[in-house]
């Protein structure tokens, strides 16, 4: 390429999910146009929909791009100047402290901030605000697979290998994604995995683009993955194909883990889960035939009030059958956004420090605080968890500074969720649009989007990137960094806040330096030059890790550690009066809670809204045809939404997207109740009854 041409295109990542495809942005007009970038590794060239649209929501047309406050005369959101909203937003949070206490102010923030903001959300937090109250999206995304990660290697790093790796093992188990529709270059690795001669068995109630590539599709009925995991090691035990010199070599805790399974028998496990006994045992063969194998889970096993026992489950089938801590074998979690492993590991979850330290180790304490240039003594104790802070809001929390989510659509229970926020003394949101929790607002901050703005993500893979600006934002936004900055100083922080992105890197991977999540020798520099790093990387001259575990795991003894886990069923099970499951997730053309897709004609007019996914035995009993709207009750509310008909699901299941707001939104329906360890709610079972809704 041409010296000159350099300049115009620059090499960044999509801004959406956590694959973090490669592309070049080249200036077109008065903004950017993506074009294929087939050098970055991970989707060599490839994109979907969202990506390739992404620009779209750089336009003005539908972006914010004034600071709005609302007025008291009017009750109404209007434009204001950036000193008067940062001057409002700094007022409300410093009343609330004076009146109520630091912990009476919270802060929520989101698995799409880099690695920057995320960070200097929870220095902002503790520091300038002194709060303990801050947590943030992630915890409905991937903390039950973080959780049982810690618990078997002593370690959470979503995937401990690189996606390359997959298409040269012999099978993949893949337990709840639905890939073909939540990363779709990454189908590719799948595709390549059989033409190699590699099995795939996926497990999914619904038969989804991912289950139809699978050389076998396990549909449990949602919410009984643990029971179906434990029917496998079961299996696993009786036909003798646990690996003996794994398991006394490199792991611990067999015994109570295999006594455990081996009160899961097949018949009970087929009754429980509706998986045949024959299907179970094909199962078995493929994945302990294959002389490598791989299981990966996503949210469907995760999202669960059992989630971090159900992953737990999973990863004792590996270790028992040796597949784990060697090359081409191991068990991964696919996380979810754009920023999801980056953002659980530098200080936005209630219970931590940057580089994935613990908030109550007092070690880890006086390493940060030392970075921090503060007395350990002032960073506060762990907070509590996203859904536990949002059900706080009004009661003993009474102001909220909300960066990167919008609970309004995407929390559980969610009615209950609008409610609170709406009962707040003060709300600030920063957000790229107007989305439905910042109309709630009092203080609503224009910022800054990915090609607007320089920092690092962490993608699924544990790789550390570099997202780069390509374009000047419009006049009237600021970056999230910039807010943090300037709230800082109006709050009386006299230390400095740092707003270019470099800057605080530099001061991340101090603060992250001997921790588990270990960025010390990561550079921007280093980033550019390698297709990113692997973390941990401890120093400059280290090659950074792409694949984990391979001599020891990360815990003290350097062994894996059972789990004994016994199977229980949902937190709400169906009966009479909600006779009917119902599962949520996706669709390819929708992100999120659609706050920023929904604002894309071409996404709108592939997934225009909201409908129920229902089996043609259960339309039959309803009466309802194709397209008619169904209504969905269960014990936290009703949605409205058109039946969509299919035999590729449970006829005692229903599905529904969550990414609109409104009589379709479907966490109306959904139930908070949270997994013991992890606290993510259990967004993938309750129970619903169904109506017929014509002319609603
Ligand atoms: N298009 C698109 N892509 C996305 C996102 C998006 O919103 N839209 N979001 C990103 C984020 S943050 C995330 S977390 C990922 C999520 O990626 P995925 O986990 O792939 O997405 P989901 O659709 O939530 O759930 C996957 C599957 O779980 C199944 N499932 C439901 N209940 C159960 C169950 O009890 N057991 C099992 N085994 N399966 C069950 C569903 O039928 C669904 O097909 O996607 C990322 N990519
Ligand atoms: N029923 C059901 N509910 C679910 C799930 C499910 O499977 N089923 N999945 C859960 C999961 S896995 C997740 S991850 C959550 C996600 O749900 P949300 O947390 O609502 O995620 P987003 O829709 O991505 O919201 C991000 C918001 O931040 C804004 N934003 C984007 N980039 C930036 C930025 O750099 N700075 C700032 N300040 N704002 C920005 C966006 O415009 C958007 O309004 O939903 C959860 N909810
Ligand atoms: S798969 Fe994910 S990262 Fe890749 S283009 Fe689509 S949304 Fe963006
Ligand atoms: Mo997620």
């Amino acid at each position: 390429m041409l010296g000159g041409m350099l300049t115009a295109t620059t090499p960044t990542h999509c801004p959406y999910c956590s694959l973090q495809c490669g592309m070049n942005l080249r200036a077109a007009g008065p903004g950017v146009e993506v074009v294929e970038r087939a050098d970055f590794p991970v989707n060599r060239g490839a994109l979907c929909g969202k990506g390739r649209t992404a620009p779209a929501v750089l336009s003005s047309r539908v972006r914010l791009v004034e600071p709005l406050v609302r007025r008291p005369a009017t009750g109404r959101l209007e434009p204001a100047t950036w000193e008067e909203a940062l001057q409002a937003v700094a007022d409300g949070l410093r009343r609330t402290r004076q009146d109520h206490g630091p912990d009476a102010v919270g802060v929520f923030g989101g698995g799409g901030l880099t690695n920057e903001k995320a960070y200097a959300l929870g220095k902002f937090a503790r520091l300038v605000l002194g709060t303990s109250q801050i947590d943030y999206n992630g915890r409905f995304c991937m903390s039950s697979a973080a959780a049982a990660h810690q618990r078997a290697f002593g370690l959470d790093r979503g995937l401990p290998f690189p996606l390359e790796d997959i298409p040269r093992t012999g099978c993949v188990v893949l337990v709840g994604s639905n890939l073909a529709e939540t990363m779709p270059p990454a189908l590719r690795y799948l595709t390549e995995l059989k033409e190699n001669g590699g099995k795939l068995i996926v497990v999914d109630p619904r038969r989804t683009r991912t289950a139809e590539q699978a050389d076998l599709h396990l549909a449990p009925r949602p919410g009984t993955d643990l029971a179906l995991a434990l029917g496998l090691l079961h299996l696993v035990v009786a036909e003798g194909r646990t690996d003996e010199e794994f398991i006394r070599d490199r792991t611990s805790g067999w015994e109570d883990a295999r006594a455990a399974a081996m009160s899961h028998w097949p018949a009970l496990v087929e009754r429980i889960t509706g998986v045949p006994v024959p299907q179970l045992r094909e199962a078995v063969g493929m994945f302990c035939d294959a002389a490598d194998s791989m299981v990966l889970t996503a949210r469907g096993p995760e999202q669960q009030s059992k989630g971090t026992d159900t992953v737990g489950a999973w990863i004792n089938l590996c270790l028992a059958t040796g597949r784990a801590g060697r090359p081409l074998s191991g068990y991964g979690c696919l996380t979810g956004q754009g920023n999801g492993q980056g953002g659980r590991e530098h200080g936005q979850k209630a219970d931590q420090l940057p580089g994935y330290r613990k908030l109550d180790d007092p070690a880890a304490r006086s390493h940060v605080a030392a970075v921090w240039g503060v007395d350990p003594d002032v960073l506060p104790g762990p907070g509590r968890s996203a859904y536990e802070l949002l059900d706080a809001l009004g009661t003993d929390i009474r102001s909220l500074l909300l960066m990167g989510s919008n609970p309004v659509v995407s929390a559980p229970r969610a009615a209950h969720i609008q409610e609170r926020l709406e009962s707040l003394d003060f709300l600030a949101v920063a957000d790229v649009v107007l989305s439905e929790t910042a109309q709630l607002a009092d203080v609503v901050l224009p910022v800054t989007q990915w090609a607007e703005e320089t920092g690092t993500l962490t993608n699924l893979e544990g790789r550390v990137l570099l997202r780069r600006r390509a374009i000047d934002p419009p006049a009237g936004v600021r970056s999230d960094l910039e807010v943090l900055s300037g709230l800082a100083e109006l709050l009386g922080w006299e230390k400095g806040f740092p707003t270019d992105a470099e800057e605080v890197f530099d001061e991340l991977r101090r603060a992250s330096a001997g921790g588990p999540a270990d960025y010390a020798g990561i550079s921007y520099r280093r980033i550019a030059e390698e297709d990113g790093v692997f973390w941990p990387c401890p120093e400059p001259a280290h090659p950074g890790t792409p694949r984990l575990f391979l001599e020891r795991f990360a815990t003290p003894d350097g062994r894996a550690r059972f789990v004994p886990v016994t199977h229980r069923a949902a937190a709400e099970e169906t009966d009479d009066e909600y006779p009917v499951v119902l599962t949520t997730g996706r669709v390819v053309s929708q992100y999120q809670s659609g706050a920023q897709t929904r604002r894309v004609d071409e996404l709108n007019a592939a997934a225009p809204g909201p409908f129920v996914e229902l089996h043609p035995r259960l339309a039959q009993r309803l009466g309802v045809a194709e397209g008619e709207p169904v209504a969905v009750v269960s014990r936290r509310g009703r949605a409205v939404a058109p039946a969509r008909i299919t035999n590729g699901i449970r006829p005692d299941t229903v599905f529904m997207p969550f990414h609109w707001a409104g009589e379709g939104r479907a966490n109306t329906l959904t139930n908070p109740a949270l997994d013991p360890t992890s606290r993510m709610p259990e967004f993938k079972v309750c129970a619903v009854r169904l109506e017929r809704a014509t002319g609603a």
